[in-house]
């Protein structure tokens, strides 16, 4: 039943509906935004297609089913008194208790007058007129909210069965996300299990128990550590007894939603000992976030990551006597931690049991299922049961599942055809006032999902509280804050190995569902931060409404990329003196003391050391050789350091990369430093080197023809003013310039100086310190010290620039790709998006600065006509303001 208000504008707001809030679900998230909404004064109800509460926990009744986060911190933390009117009797409990634990939060809270059970929700309509959701239900009732929120969980709709013939078994058929109420017994039964995601690995040692025989359908291998159950280890209850509101806020502000140091060490960093040690303890706890953690770099790094596999199937080959049957329990398809890892209770030693065997369907795939039993390429298997274990249509499946039709009859699942797209995995563009708890876009699976659910809930329940306090209507994220966060969770997603693995993570396990990374991966943390400044800078990136007022704060969030921002807020974090405050020797020894502490870099063919007669006597350069068979393309590369700092040293990682990824040979020369050799003194140098190096190019094991120069930063302003002068002086004939966040111009008053002015390392004081050191006043505008300046830019070598957006740098980078083109010159220009001035070089330290690097090597064989035929426009440039 809807009014509509006499005094409402024609055509916005102002109906009456039924509620405030009409929430689907009753699970853990239903349960505690019910409590939350009343708590606030709303109006809600919950609509639930059970007939009771509990979500996943009402339904996943299967054998064995457990949470698999420890039960003390898989547990609510709004009401502090549940923290001793409940005590948990194991570190993971059993469905039962935490069902049992559900029922006695809603009883205790008197929530079930809230929520309307046995009531399945099929559509839900966005009614513009009236500013309202109409919700409809499978038995024909409507109930009209003015807000929407689906809390219908992330892994609560089973996967339709898509084995052939499935329909035709005349035997008994189980479903674990769907398992009878009163149990099953299958004492005498010949069972089938199909699935060993975390439903089978739970369920399979107590169906054996009990089976005559029972045959396990494995697809894919998971990697599975055992979960040590037992009572509630001491140390962790020591870790939370009498200081449990601090327990939880540092659940609320880790990075899994639950509480522990985050290992900040890499794998391969320490002994094969030592690494050793630290699996079997991570083994010793039974605790997926242990298993994931005892290194930084398990989830990004391949080589990281196979020592942890080695080790996983070392100890499932410790645990199977049969060793072929181990072989094939042993996941070598995807990287560890990619598809969810499994605890279990004597899952591998099931397999030990003489009545228990394994079908590899990787070898021998299931054809068809048969009236009597399980057909595969191989083999008849006849069974009594079939017990599907295989899994759910994750994180977007329930939510689809409902036909919600949002503004001008935009269907979601039309929408979501390509993938899920969310802002933060709260809310979508075109379905104002509508809500997901834990949606796609939000760290949901990765996390402790009550931790997440709660966060969700309270942001959900502030900002109600926000626009009734403010007399507003209606909430909507607009496009521009949309896009912005689907390319957050895809570069934070896209630095990781998960999307290696065909998993739900994925969607890889649903036919024809799009293969998206569908939860945030950037942490419980940040996420938490990320949501709390939009809600305090006026709702960054939502449009709101109200009677009389429109309202608009549009943007986006987070627009570095996801390791660029921890370098930016670890150097902030180490509070270091700016180095501007350096006298430049003192400023020398601490960059060269940071870079020692980097990773190497890759491994080249070659590094010879060598002295080359440069303006004034013999300076260094070091020469960097492909591994594969020569002659290679000779690049010669200025490293940069504002023509103050730096040397081979400093640039060693970047120059083994690009070499290693454009195949050239990389001859990084040193040259004079200002203040105590200012300009002209390094052009100097820059011009002898380049003479030396073109005559030299076949001797060093280059192939014959004109090399490239390339440089970063003041480097890069050293290659470009090599271009000219080679123009300018008939020859050496280049083959192109690389310039990498080049410095093009002294004047710093362009935007991106004031935009990026500091907290992206290069600052705007910086830049002028380096000036200042290199060239006074008076010759700044040289075309030798800015190149911007020279009369005519025609003629010269082709050109790749590189531009950060974060970079003070970025707009004369492109002023001087702007110039080159206009002068007739062909450029490629390579758009660091999200990266500050130094972040896409800091090789194995910003992983997302690969792809720029290998851009740039794509442009050096672009220049010597070694790469890909038709790669002559290798990125999509940013713009001044790029996002
Ligand atoms: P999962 O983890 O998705 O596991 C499902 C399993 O079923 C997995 O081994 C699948 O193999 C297998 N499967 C799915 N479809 C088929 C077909 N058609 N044929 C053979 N095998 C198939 O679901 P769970 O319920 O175990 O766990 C879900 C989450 O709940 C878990 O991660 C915890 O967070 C709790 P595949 O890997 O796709 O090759």
């Amino acid at each position: 039943m809807v009014t509509q208000s006499a005094d409402a504008p024609a055509g916005r707001s102002a109906a009456t509906p039924d509620v405030d809030v009409v929430v689907v679900g009753a699970g853990m998230a239903g349960i505690y935004l019910l409590y939350r909404l009343r708590e606030l004064g709303f109006s809600a109800v919950a609509l639930e297609a059970a007939d009771d509460v509990g979500g996943t926990w009402y339904w996943n009744r299967y054998p064995g089913a457990r949470c698999d986060i420890q039960s003390v911190d898989y547990s609510y933390s709004f009401d502090p008194e549940l923290e001793h009117e409940w005590q948990w009797s194991e570190k993971y409990a059993t469905q039962p208790e935490i069902l049992r634990y559900l029922q006695h939060v809603t009883d205790k809270h008197d929530l079930r007058s809230m929520i309307r059970f046995s009531t399945r929700v099929d559509g839900a309509t966005w009614d513009e007129a009236g500013a309202l959701w109409r919700v409809r239900t499978t038995d024909g009732d409507e109930i009209t909210g003015r807000h929407y929120v689906m809390a219908t969980g992330c892994l609560s709709q089973p996967k339709s069965l898509d084995i052939e013939g499935a329909a035709t078994f005349e035997g008994d058929v189980y479903v674990t996300g769907r398992w009878p109420h009163d149990g099953v017994d299958f004492t005498g039964k010949r069972v089938a299990v199909i699935g060993t995601g975390s439903s089978g690995i739970q369920s399979i040692p107590l169906i054996a128990a009990e089976a005559a025989e029972m045959t396990v359908f494995q697809r894919t291998p998971n990697f599975s550590v055992p979960a040590f159950n037992g009572p509630i280890p001491e140390a962790k209850a020591e870790s939370i007894r009498g200081r449990e509101s601090e327990y939880r806020e540092e659940a609320r502000w880790s990075r899994g939603g639950v509480p522990g140091e985050r290992s900040e060490t890499p794998a391969l960093s320490v002994t094969d000992a030592e690494r050793q040690d630290a699996f079997e303890a991570a083994w010793a706890a039974g605790e997926l976030f242990a298993i994931l953690g005892p290194f930084a770099d398990l989830l990004v790094n391949e080589a990281a990551n196979d020592t942890m596999a080695d080790f996983i199937r070392s100890k499932i080959r410790e645990r199977v006597n049969d060793p072929a049957t181990a072989e094939l329990l042993c996941p070598t398809n995807h990287p560890f931690g990619t598809k969810r890892p499994c605890l279990d209770s004597g899952y591998f030693e099931t397999y030990n049991q003489p009545h228990v065997r394994l079908v590899d369907l990787l070898t021998t795939p299931i054809e068809r299922i048969t009236p009597t039993g399980i057909e595969t390429s191989a083999e008849t298997v006849e069974v009594d049961a079939i017990v599907y274990a295989t899994g759910f249509d994750a994180m977007t499946g329930a939510i689809v599942a409902v036909d919600i039709e949002g503004r001008d009859g935009l269907a979601l699942a039309d929408k979501w055809t390509d993938g899920p797209r969310t802002y933060l995995g709260l809310t979508t563009v075109g379905f104002p006032n509508y809500f997901m708890v834990t949606g796609p876009g939000s760290p949901s699976v990765l996390s402790n999902m009550v931790v997440s659910i709660e966060q969700h809930v309270d942001w959900i329940a502030e900002c109600l509280t926000y626009m009734r306090s403010e007399g507003l209507h209606t909430i909507e994220p607009t496009p521009t804050a949309e896009a912005g966060w689907g390319q957050h969770v895809n570069d934070c997603a896209d630095i990781t190995l998960y999307p290696k693995a065909n998993s739900w993570y994925m969607g890889a396990n649903v036919v024809d569902k799009p293969r998206v990374f569908l939860p945030y991966i950037g942490g419980v943390d940040t996420y938490r931060q990320i949501c709390s400044d939009v809600a305090t800078q006026d709702y960054l990136g939502f449009a709101m409404s109200g009677e009389d007022e429109q309202r608009c704060h549009d943007g986006v969030i987070f627009r570095l990329q996801p390791d660029a921002a921890m370098v930016f807020q670890a150097m902030a974090d180490l509070g270091l003196p700016p180095i501007e405050s350096m006298p430049p020797e003192g400023a020398r020894e601490f960059m060269g003391a940071m870079s020692a502490e980097r990773p190497p870099g890759p491994a080249v063919g070659e590094i010879v050391d060598g002295t080359y007669p440069a303006a004034t006597g013999d300076l260094a350069y070091r020469l960097y050789r492909p591994a594969t068979p020569g002659p290679h393309p000779v690049v010669l590369y200025y490293h940069g350091g504002g023509w103050v700092l730096g040397s081979q040293e400093s640039d060693d990682p970047l120059c083994r990369d690009l070499c290693v990824r454009s195949d050239a040979i990389i001859v990084s020369v040193d040259y004079r430093h200002a203040p105590e050799h200012p300009f002209p003194a390094p052009v100097d140098d820059a011009w002898a080197a380049l003479q030396w190096v073109t005559a030299s190019a076949e001797s060093l094991g280059g192939r014959p023809g004109p090399v490239a120069v390339a440089g970063w930063s003041a480097g890069g302003n050293l290659a470009a003013v090599m271009a000219l002068m080679a123009r300018d002086a008939g020859g050496p004939e280049l083959a192109g310039q690389l310039l990498f966040t080049p410095v093009t111009d002294h004047d710093l008053s362009r935007p991106s100086y004031v935009e990026n002015a500091e907290g992206y390392v290069l600052t705007t004081a910086l830049m002028t310190w380096f000036w200042d050191h290199y060239a006074p006043e008076s010759e700044r505008a040289d075309w030798r010290a800015s190149p911007l300046h020279a009369p005519e830019l025609s003629g010269v070598a082709p050109a790749a620039i590189v531009t950060a957006e974060f970079d003070p740098l970025r707009d004369e980078g492109q002023a001087y790709a702007d110039a080159l083109e206009a002068a007739g010159v062909p450029v490629t220009r390579i758009g660091a998006r999200g990266h500050g001035h130094t972040t896409a070089g800091m090789v194995d330290v910003v992983l997302s600065g690969a792809a720029v690097r290998a851009e740039m090597a794509r442009a050096i064989q672009w220049m010597f006509g070694t790469g890909v035929a038709g790669s002559d426009s290798p990125s999509v440039p940013i713009t001044s303001s790029a996002g």
